[in-house]
């Protein structure tokens, strides 16, 4: 049977195809899809579930840009539900955070009209100066590439200028679905997935380590969830630096793609996807279980179909929140930890660079 043959190649650590992985998506069948994706993540962390303390900073809603999914940007500056916080705002948001034991920032924002680069440095410094030994990831690389043209700078000289002032890592969003064709289709003023590349391309080679995203459960076919992780695993190949895939899921409320395709994707086929990257990202260390946007319970799940990350503490999170998240606000040190250990799993703290607590 085929799933017995892919399993067995998968199983010795030989690399599966894109058409095995698309055929795994439609035809595998899902306990034992489940129970491969899970055998292959224990032989890698075994028991382990990485987690962090952490919290997000969405420091600006006000954006330039119109991706139709988004639900969180505002085009005016001067809407009553635009903000932008000033660089004190940040630090005693952050300052909250670290009082209660955060070891990573992770900052990400919209696209503002009026700040120049400077600014986004003095960010970096000035929370570097105040919180010497919390990690911070910020800026996708849609804002990284943004910066560069605001200063018609080069890629490189932007990431060298955020590393010297203590950025340690890059989050992973903005990937949404990287292939031509559908990228135009859901964001087409956003950069190329070329670009978004380039830009995780340049990261590594300077030491600066990220994340990967997907978008999906909209408009995209399986073919192009497989193209968009083959991308991912060829930059891998080629530079490495990734930590860890996020599959995001698609939340329908107050957005315009949201309109044209009604509800959020099943419960099953979030779980597919986590094992489905886990069987074809043979080169990425983590699948990351993000409990905000899949939900609780199917973050538990995940756990036992090849996620080995749950994300963090959160605190406060505003990009799902505005497109219907119904998670909560941040979970505690304690539920999270529990919510491992109810799984028969075993929780590993960690930074933004993975180092072990
Ligand atoms: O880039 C926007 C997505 C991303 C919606 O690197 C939406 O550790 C679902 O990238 N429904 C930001 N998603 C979040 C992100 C992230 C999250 C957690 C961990 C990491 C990491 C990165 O949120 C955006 C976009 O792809 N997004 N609108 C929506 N309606
Ligand atoms: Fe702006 Fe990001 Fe929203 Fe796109 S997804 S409109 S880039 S904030």
């Amino acid at each position: 049977m085929e799933f017995d043959r892919i399993k067995t190649k998968a199983l010795m650590g030989e690399r599966i195809s894109e058409t095995e992985a698309v055929w795994l998506f439609q035809n595998a069948p899902f306990a034992e899809l489940c129970q491969l994706a899970d055998a292959i993540k224990r032989k890698r962390h075994g028991k382990s579930v990485f987690w962090v303390n952490n919290r997000q900073i969405n420091y600006t809603n006000v954006c330039v840009l119109h991706c139709s999914f988004c639900a969180f940007s505002k085009i005016k500056k001067d809407s009553p539900t635009a903000y932008d916080w000033t660089i004190p705002q940040i630090v005693a948001k952050a300052r909250e955070a670290i009082e209660l034991g955060a070891r990573e920032l992770h900052i990400v924002g919209g696209l503002h009209p009026d700040h120049e680069f400077g600014y986004y440095v003095d960010m970096v410094r000035t929370l570097r100066n105040e919180f010497p030994a919390v990690c911070i990831k910020a800026f996708t690389a849609v804002e990284i590439q943004y910066f560069a043209k605001l200063g018609n700078r080069t890629v490189e000289s932007i990431l060298m200028e955020l590393k010297d002032a203590g950025l340690e890592a890059l989050p992973g969003g903005g990937a949404e679905i990287l292939l031509p064709g559908i990228r135009e289709e859901i964001c087409g003023s956003k950069e190329t997935g070329e670009e978004w590349i380039e830009v995780h391309r340049v990261a590594h080679k300077l030491g600066i380590p990220s994340n990967a995203t997907m978008l999906f459960g909209h408009i995209e076919s399986f073919e192009h969830r497989v193209g968009h992780m083959a991308w991912l695993r060829a930059l891998e190949d080629e530079a490495p630096g990734f930590f860890a895939f996020i599959p995001l899921v698609f939340h329908p409320d107050n957005n315009s793609l949201g309109r044209r395709v009604g509800t959020k994707t099943s419960e099953e086929d979030r779980i597919r996807t986590i094992a489905v990257a886990r069987i074809f990202l043979d080169n990425i260390q983590h699948i990351k279980a993000y409990w905000v946007q899949l939900g609780l319970d199917v973050a538990r799940r995940a756990l036992h179909a090849g996620a080995s990350d749950l994300d963090g503490t959160i605190i406060e999170e505003k990009i799902t929140q505005a497109a219907g998240s119904e998670s909560g606000q941040g979970l505690s040190v304690l539920a999270m930890r529990n919510l491992i250990l109810e799984e028969g799993l075993e929780p590993v703290e960690r930074d933004a660079l993975y180092r072990e607590f």
